[in-house]
């Protein structure tokens, strides 16, 4: 006999939009992790999940959300990660629907655009992929290295210097600690809102060896309070990179512009779009 078509869920716009508020709302009312926001945590979980991306093979990239699984999870570079894996896991359980690897990148876009950042476009179509997925470590930056490794491991993802400056302003977010990487301390001031800072504290400040058992980090020299890591300190070290490092301290405008276009094709490393996917652009909170 002739059965009904099943109908199958097919979320739009507006269902995405949901999650996004769903995660912008749990980030306003969770403000008591670390500055006063897991919005940092969530970029970082986002842009790891990404920078495993190689594509010579097209393994790794933000298609599988494999760091769910050991060994990944366990990588050294993860450490710390499972705080902005467990913030998203109630909503998951509320909108079953979208997939862990899609729900990861949105975390990222939300926090991005819900911390002043700029507009962050948006598509969905990443599978979960099982643990066998899972990437070999190595495949992020080591802090402690300087230029040629940080050409190294982002040729290999497919950016350029460009966009290997423009992506390091992240760290206008956030802080490094000491029970995850062993560094200490944030980059800025401003923690949990996305400027230029970054470039402009690595130009102006005085920048020395912070004294101290931990790994080799820098810090400010006039208050001691900001640090700089070896890959980060590379970016005005290296001619080619510092010329951008230069433009972006200059031009917050031309920072956000080409912040959102170099994150938005980490996001999308090796996942299998659909064909005519479009992107999207969700509101913020206070739009
Ligand atoms: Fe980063 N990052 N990152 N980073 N990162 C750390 C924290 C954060 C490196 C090392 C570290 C990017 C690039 C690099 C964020 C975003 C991005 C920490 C501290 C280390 C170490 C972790 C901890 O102790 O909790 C290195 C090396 C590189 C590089 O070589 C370029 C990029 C490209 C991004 C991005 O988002 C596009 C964010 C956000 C944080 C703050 C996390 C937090 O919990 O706060």
């Amino acid at each position: 006999g002739a059965s009904a078509t099943p109908k199958v869920f097919a979320p739009k716009f507006d269902d995405y939009q949901a999650v996004y508020n769903e995660i912008a709302s749990r980030l306003e009312e969770k403000d008591d992790y670390d500055d006063g926001s897991y919005g940092p945590v969530l970029v970082r979980l986002a842009w790891h999940a990404s920078g495993t991306y190689d594509k010579e093979t097209g393994t790794g990239g933000s298609n599988g959300a494999t760091m769910r699984f050991a060994p990944e999870s366990d990588h050294g570079a993860n450490a710390g990660l499972k705080a902005a894996r467990d913030f998203l896991e109630p909503v998951k359980a509320k909108f079953p629907w979208i997939t862990y690897s899609d729900l990861w990148i949105l975390g990222g876009v939300c926090a991005i655009q819900e911390m002043l950042g700029p507009q962050i476009p948006y598509r969905p179509g990443r599978n979960d992929r099982d643990a066998a997925a899972c990437t070999p470590d190595g495949r992020l930056p080591d802090a402690s290295q300087a230029q040629d490794h940080l050409r190294n491991i982002f040729y290999r993802m497919g950016f350029n210097d460009q966009e290997i400056v423009a992506l390091s302003g992240a760290h206008a977010l956030g802080r490094c600690h000491t029970d995850r990487s062993g560094f200490d301390g944030p980059w800025t001031f401003s923690p949990t809102v996305l400027t230029n800072d970054y470039y402009k504290l690595l130009l102006d400040e005085k920048w020395q060896w912070k004294k101290w058992n931990g790994p080799k980090q820098y810090e400010d020299k006039k208050t001691k309070s900001l640090m700089m890591l070896p890959t980060d300190m590379a970016l005005i070290q290296d001619k080619k990179f510092n010329q951008w490092v230069e433009k972006y301290a200059a031009d917050n405008e031309l920072f956000f512009k080409d912040f959102s276009n170099v994150i938005v094709k980490l996001f999308e490393l090796g996942v299998p779009f659909a064909e005519n996917s479009e992107r999207w652009v969700f509101k913020t909170v206070n739009a």
